[in-house]
């Protein structure tokens, strides 16, 4: 050190501050973590809150270009303000009154809806239309024109997951609305489910499509049919009789950035622990149960919607020894494989679970 020019590290600090320079030996442990540490927290929203909102702004928000969509979206606590559910995934309760028309549009966020009640409504996606009936459900790919409708005197509701926080940690986010408020109807109805919707047989004059799904819509009864038949011969001891949605054409997720899984807790069963890299949202659709998440138990049941964040461990319980229960769910999985950031373990403990410490309470915090 030059005694001609005293320095020290204060002035160091302070001429970094000046210069936005931060230097790694201040920040190490901050942006390079021994483990996870997500600001997402797990959490809980009841179907009768997210009912009771939904069917308020049903009465009271109009559907008008701007708005679009009336959609109402989970704000986890750890999103600090933010209306997402985890840091990928941005999921909603979206209702639809009768006879409305929510408008066409296309943006580059990748989105499905997952239908609880359909009630004469319909999607229309690129062209293609199709009946929203309970427990189906649509994708919207990136970039494709969509537009919802009802032709019924009674109103529609549905469960949204687009990866909105994803696009635009990404700037990456391109929205466009289409010129006029439905656009035109060009294919069969149902078409797509009726070319490629029996997944291991596909028109023999056309290659296998691998962009993106070729089917726009998984039909309830298809899920309900391939859930019952494994059901009847496997399970895995983390998730029970679990389904993957996938391209018919690939075997891969519907989506680039998510996938999408129907799972069934057979009665009675109460699944080990384990954790994993990637954050999910889940919804139950039937039944009732719980899942441990980090030592507290979320109880559920139908309609309620909740998170799990990135490696927190977690198990699923269904006490109820004759009924079985429904778990829709989304996981940014695809992404956390393909940028090679996947990690899963089993929860180390004598019997494989979790000891239950506390028990999440709706309406507080
Ligand atoms: C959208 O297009 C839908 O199509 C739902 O139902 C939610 C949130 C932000 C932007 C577009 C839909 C949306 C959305």
């Amino acid at each position: 050190m030059s005694t001609t020019h005293p320095d020290s590290t204060e002035q160091l600090r302070e001429a970094m501050q000046r210069r936005r320079l931060i230097p790694l030996w201040e920040m190490e442990a901050e942006i390079m973590g021994f483990r996870p540490n997500p600001t997402t927290q797990p959490w809980l929203w009841s179907w009768d809150d997210l009912y009771d909102t939904a069917e308020r702004a049903g009465h009271l928000v109009t559907m008008e270009r701007g708005g679009d969509r009336r959609a109402i979206a989970l704000a986890n606590p750890g999103q600090g303000g933010r209306p997402y559910a985890t840091s990928t995934l941005w999921a909603a309760v979206q209702w639809l009154n009768g006879h409305e028309i929510a408008p066409a549009h296309r943006h580059t966020s990748q989105a499905i809806r997952f239908i609880i009640d359909g009630a004469g409504s319909y999607s229309t996606v690129e062209g293609d239309r199709v009946h929203l009936g309970r427990g189906d459900l649509v994708l919207t790919p990136p970039w494709t024109w969509h537009d919802h409708g009802s032709e019924s005197d009674e109103r529609a509701i549905w469960m949204d997951v687009l990866d909105i926080p994803l696009n635009n940690f990404l700037d990456a986010p391109f929205f466009e609305p289409h010129p006029e408020q439905s656009q035109e109807v060009t294919a069969a109805p149902d078409e797509s489910v009726l070319k490629y919707g029996v997944g291991q047989l596909r028109p023999a004059w056309e290659a296998p499509i691998t962009d993106r799904s070729p089917l726009q819509t998984y039909k309830w009864r298809d899920t309900q049919r391939a859930l019952a038949n494994l059901a009847s011969v496997a399970s895995d001891p983390f998730d029970d009789v679990a389904l993957e949605y996938t391209n018919p054409h690939t075997g891969g997720p519907v989506m680039k950035t998510f996938t999408c899984w129907m799972q069934q807790l057979r009665p009675g069963t109460h699944t080990l622990a384990h954790r994993h890299t990637g954050s999910s949202v889940y919804m139950a659709f039937e039944g009732h149960g719980a899942t441990i998440i980090d030592g507290t138990r979320f109880q559920w049941s139908a309609g309620d919607m909740f998170v799990i964040p990135s490696w927190a461990t977690h198990e699923h319980v269904n006490g109820d020894p004759d009924a079985p229960a429904l778990l829709f769910s989304v996981h940014d999985t695809p992404l956390l494989k393909a940028l090679g950031k996947h990690r899963s373990e089993a929860h180390e403990s004598s019997n494989g679970r979790q000891q239950v410490t506390a028990e999440f309470v709706v309406g507080e915090g």
